[in-house]
């Protein structure tokens, strides 16, 4: 990962380590569930930030380096398949986002040979 956006996970990652840790505590303390909840959301967004970061460095080294070696149809099935992790592109049909099918071999494979990261 390029080291700007590693220090940039790396801080988002902390910080929502702490808050969530802040927000265990309210839970454990029987705080009002709002509060909770606007704290967790906080906790989530930190989360999504730090995985937006992660994809913009994806972008930056490995997709740009495996388009310009000519494999786009491995490279936009990897991030295709991905994305579909994600709560804000994913299917969001109360699965966790996951979607229903797994990586495929292929995809995986092809990042191996690229060195990605
Ligand atoms: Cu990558």
């Amino acid at each position: 990962m390029k080291p700007n956006h590693r220090t940039a996970v790396l801080n988002r990652l902390k910080s929502a380590r702490g808050h969530l840790d802040a927000v265990i505590r309210m839970v454990d303390d029987d705080q009002y569930c709002p509060d909770v909840m606007k704290q967790l959301a906080a906790v989530q967004g930190s989360l999504e930030g730090a995985g937006r970061v992660i994809l913009r460095n994806h972008l930056e080294t490995c997709v740009a380096a495996g388009m310009m070696a000519g494999r786009v149809d491995d490279v936009v099935d990897e991030l295709m398949n991905v994305l579909r992790f994600d709560r804000v592109t994913g299917p969001g049909d109360g699965d966790g986002g996951r979607g229903t099918t797994e990586p495929t071999a292929r995809g995986v494979d092809a990042e191996r040979q690229n060195g990605c990261h």
